[in-house]
């Protein structure tokens, strides 16, 4: 293996991308890059002899997801290092704008694990919780839920039990972000040629924790208000971080806090995170039952069982809601909420 691929496999690089080179643009003027972070109009790139600012404006761009973002591999001319062409992502993790629903948001590509960051604080929220597991299985990347500020919380297990009870087999981690012993509870799903992004509202330590993984403290953080512990939204720029410290190999995308937090079309998302209603709702009597008062409706039946509580039957309902008139709404046209029940 040559010195130059050990460089880019460091950063990410894999079989699925470099089986879309095409024979010999390497040897000639193009080259590969990842995209480490991306500033209005421009980006910041990582390769072989690469490092720095360059152009975003990709030639024969079409569609609103043809940007680099973050995590994108890119190739470049090699002398002027402008954009050629973008690689296919493995995936891509994007929501809507908040303040235009019709815009999408390119949030991070080619993530291996997303931490799903929350503190044991006022900021635990099971519905948000929810959304951002949503998200995670309707891009299809492997979900962990980390817990922050354990040094602060009375009863830190509470927090963690209530997480695990958000789905079977779910991964939660518990940690102080300030601690490195504590941090390395994390290592195992960072390594070489590893990506993960971190998600999770302004405030509960996500440029933290990156800092003590990466045993330095170049990334600003800041304290989160005392009035409502909200935090400060320090972060502005979502960018991948190297890990060459403490813990050795793979790199974490530290994104800023997000205020509100729309999904796009997020059906099988829903379906995966909800999958016990789902199985519910083939049991009822009716194809069109709306789980109300409906006689043989199996969703109720788990309510009055108490195997199903109402507050999860109302997030579920509400994203549910809330998915279709997505739909609708870029589809040009408006409509009631869809029958989840699809019979074969
Ligand atoms: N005691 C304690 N403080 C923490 C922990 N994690 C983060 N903090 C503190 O919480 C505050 C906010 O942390 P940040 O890392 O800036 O939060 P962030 O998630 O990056 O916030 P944004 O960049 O605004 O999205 C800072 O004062 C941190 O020192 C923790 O586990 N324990
Ligand atoms: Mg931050
Ligand atoms: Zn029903």
């Amino acid at each position: 293996m040559e010195a130059s691929d050990a460089i880019l496999e460091d950063l990410g690089w894999n079989a699925f991308f470099s089986s879309q080179l095409v024979p010999g643009e390497e040897q000639g003027e193009a080259c590969v890059v990842r995209v480490m972070a991306v500033h209005r109009g421009m980006i910041e790139i990582a390769g072989v002899g690469q490092e720095g600012m360059i152009s975003s404006t990709l030639p024969h761009s079409k569609g609103p997801e043809d940007r680099p973002t973050v995590g994108d591999w890119l190739m470049v001319n090699r002398e002027t290092r402008e954009p050629l062409r973008l690689l296919e992502r493995m995936n891509l993790f994007k929501r809507k704008a908040p303040l235009d629903q019709r815009r999408i948001q390119l949030i991070a590509a080619n993530v291996d694990t997303l931490f799903i960051v929350t503190s044991c604080n006022q900021d635990f929220n099971i519905a948000r919780l929810e959304r951002y597991l949503v998200l995670a299985r309707d891009v299809g990347v492997k979900p962990v839920i980390v817990l922050t500020k354990i040094d602060l919380a009375e009863d830190p297990e509470a927090f963690l039990e209530a997480a695990r009870a958000l789905q079977p087999g779910l991964d939660v981690e518990m940690v102080n972000g300030r601690d490195p012993q504590s941090v390395s509870n994390l290592a195992p799903y960072c390594g070489k040629g590893k990506t993960v992004a971190l998600l999770g509202s302004s405030g509960v330590g996500k440029s933290t924790m990156v800092n003590t993984l990466r045993g330095s403290k170049s990334i600003a953080t800041q304290s989160i208000r005392e009035i409502d512990g909200k935090g400060r939204h320090t972060t502005t720029v979502r960018q991948l971080h190297r890990l060459d410290g403490p813990i050795k190999g793979g790199c974490l995308v530290d994104t800023p806090g997000m205020r509100e937090f729309q999904l796009p079309d997020a059906a099988f998302g829903i379906a995966e995170v909800f999958d016990d209603i789902v199985a519910l709702t083939l049991e009822c009597r009716f194809t069109n039952c709306s789980h109300g008062s409906e006689p043989g409706c199996a969703v109720q039946a788990a309510l009055r069982q108490g195997s199903l509580t109402p507050e999860r039957l109302e997030r579920w309902r509400k994203l549910i809601i809330e998915d279709t008139e997505g739909t609708a709404r870029t589809a040009g046209r408006r409509s009631g909420p869809k029958n989840p029940r699809k019979r074969k």
